[in-house]
């Protein structure tokens, strides 16, 4: 194949969000879009990052993944890459291409050194809905703002791309290497399969065969909804397969590019199917539901676990998790490093933290900066309140991992009483951790698709009323009397304790005397307006407290936070598109 130097220009918006560039695909699809963006990516690498390097490149399957991917290609071919690895039919879960990262050997000894993942996660797919692309490092995680940050200087000046027009398409369907013979020698494309890597690191992390006698229990029963997301190629493999699961406990496991229009995003309002079954909502089914229950997002790096009528809170998770890992799960049998959350995650694993005496660590939201931590040493199990949840097996959040510490958990608690006496359930274990570390009533609410002006100038009337908490209170006061009041109120920034580098502006926080905090933040994932997040969390210590309906329990906060950032005036919405 020859290289061919095409002329482009700059095109505006290109800027990588929370998790990598996030745009329609009528915009994606528009000439040299997509094309501007990676000659950016590849101009913003180091040369021998490159050049003769071995690259991944797939995705969650969504709507033109696969032009994308043969355009990718070309260019890396263009570009002097060595290598090209692609999941059979362009399919990676976002965890999955971590691991690939991290852990596959090519046939020829070969390791990759990064990767582009072809996914806008969490939102809809389908020709009038999104795509998505990001640019992952050798550590398995995704670009660090000062790579982000170059690659979007870099579509500001771009002049031209490299592409090899004349090398054909690649069958991206079948597995096995395809060779070609460019100017500066051989390149190749290897499919394989999409799974396999994942399911290795899976069962030397977890006790399968544990798990596998929870799930044959009769006492037990279990359910998975992929949204039709690329899950569903995980899904089968292990939960069927390797542990044994019924087929029919797996809904919506059939990988689709439009999520079979729905919206793959897995929480209460969006995975309706599932929480119908698990007897929650209005439409349940009227069956007996499942004892367990969990979902997961287009990209499957985020999880939602459900118990029977019972939802699992993902700042909650998270905790469990770390304060059951060690004797639950035999990869953290050591001990764990240190743990960490997102900055408008609720505080539930600080206070597991404290107790266990484990380092703790505080990031803005997004995955990439739990990596750093990671690398060095420093945290083990971490999490985000958007059901996100993770370790240090990789460098992204991983939806079913999450699943199966979950069932590690359960078959830990259950080891006695399979065979007689009662389930502990997903239930008994979350008001179990209640009881001993108290109740962090957490709500996020979700203004999506607002005018982008006006939730600007929400936030900015929300950074400016912080200069006056006098001001704050007398506001708190004339709204609800049983608020506790402000102490402190400032913009989030952090400092990266392994690199220095700072990130200024990630969200506004007010900080109430008796532990309550209200957050708010501008969504960097959407494609479309503005998204403003209100994130509103309270503590009660009192075991004899810790049993409210969470709504009900935080009803007064969220009428202090309505008030204080006038949400109607600023918005014209009189209540949010999504509650979790
Ligand atoms: C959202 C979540 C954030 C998460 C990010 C990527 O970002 O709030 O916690 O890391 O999505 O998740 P934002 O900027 O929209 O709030 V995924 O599964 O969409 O890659
Ligand atoms: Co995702």
């Amino acid at each position: 194949f020859s290289v061919t130097r095409k002329q482009t220009a700059p095109i505006d918006g290109q800027k990588p969000g929370t998790s990598g560039l996030r745009k329609k695909v009528k915009v994606f699809i528009q000439p040299n879009y997509l094309e501007n963006f990676v000659q950016a990516t590849f101009n913003a690498l180091t040369a021998e990052k490159v050049r003769g390097a071995t690259l991944v490149v797939s995705g969650d399957g969504r709507y033109y993944s696969k032009d994308a991917i043969q355009i990718i290609i070309k260019m890396a071919a263009a570009n002097g890459v060595r290598r090209i690895w692609v999941g059979q039919n362009g399919l990676l879960s976002t965890p999955a291409v971590s691991a690939v990262i991290r852990e596959r050997v090519g046939v020829d000894g070969s390791r990759s050194s990064g990767a582009f993942i072809l996914t806008a996660s969490h939102n809809p797919g389908g020709p009038n809905e999104d795509f998505g692309i990001k640019y992952n490092m050798e550590n398995g995680g995704p670009a660090p703002e000062g790579i982000t940050d170059k690659i979007y200087e870099n579509t500001k000046s771009i002049k031209e791309y490299l592409i090899s027009e004349d090398l054909p398409n690649v069958d991206i369907s079948a597995i096995g290497i395809s060779s070609f013979g460019g100017p500066e020698g051989q390149f190749d494309v290897e499919v394989f399969d999409s799974a396999s890597d994942y399911v290795k690191l899976m069962k030397s992390i977890f006790d399968f065969e544990s798990i596998r006698k929870l799930l044959s229990s009769p006492k037990f029963s279990f359910c998975y909804d992929a949204l039709h997301g690329v899950a569903g190629a995980y899904a089968k493999r292990i939960f069927v397969e390797e542990l044994g699961a019924k087929e029919s406990s797996l809904l919506n496991c059939v990988p689709k590019e439009d999520f079979g229009g729905g919206h793959p995003d897995p929480n209460l309002t969006y995975a309706k199917e599932l929480v119908a079954r698990m007897g929650l909502g209005k439409s349940s089914s009227g069956q007996e539901p499942p004892e367990f229950g969990a979902a997961a997002d287009g990209d499957a790096d985020r999880n939602m676990v459900l118990g029977k009528r019972f939802f699992v809170t993902p700042s909650d998770s998270v905790a469990i998790i770390a304060a059951n890992a060690v004797e639950a799960i035999p990869y953290f049998s050591g001990g764990l490093k240190g743990v960490a959350r997102s900055m408008p995650t609720s505080a539930a694993l600080d206070v597991v933290a404290k107790n266990l005496n484990l380092k703790f660590f505080e990031v803005p939201t997004g995955w990439k900066f739990f990596g750093n931590l990671m690398d060095a040493g420093m945290c083990s199990v971490c999490g985000e309140e958007s059901f996100g949840t993770g370790s240090d097996h990789i460098r992204e959040k991983d939806g079913i991992w999450a699943v199966l510490a979950w069932l590690s958990i359960l078959a830990y608690k259950n080891k006695a009483n399979l065979e007689s006496g009662k389930l502990v359930t997903v239930e008994d274990i979350v008001r179990q951790h209640w009881a001993t570390y108290g109740r962090h009533y957490y709500t996020r609410y979700d203004y999506e698709n607002v005018d982008a002006g006006a939730a600007k100038e929400l936030m900015a009337n929300l950074v400016k009323l912080q200069s006056s908490l006098a001001e704050v209170n007398g506001i708190i006061k004339g709204v609800r009397s049983d608020v506790s009041k402000v102490v402190h109120g400032d913009e989030f920034e952090y400092k990266d304790p392994v690199d220095g580098s700072i990130s200024k502006h990630q969200g506004i926080r007010y900080l109430f005397e008796d532990g309550s905090r209200l957050v708010f933040r501008l969504s960097g994932t959407g494609s479309e307006g503005a998204t403003i997040r209100l994130y509103i969390e309270q503590y009660e210590k009192d075991p004899s407290k810790t049993g409210r309906d969470s709504q009900e329990a935080l009803a007064p906060l969220v009428e202090v936070a309505l008030k204080l950032s006038k949400m109607q005036e600023f918005t014209g919405r009189s209540a949010p598109t999504v509650i979790t």
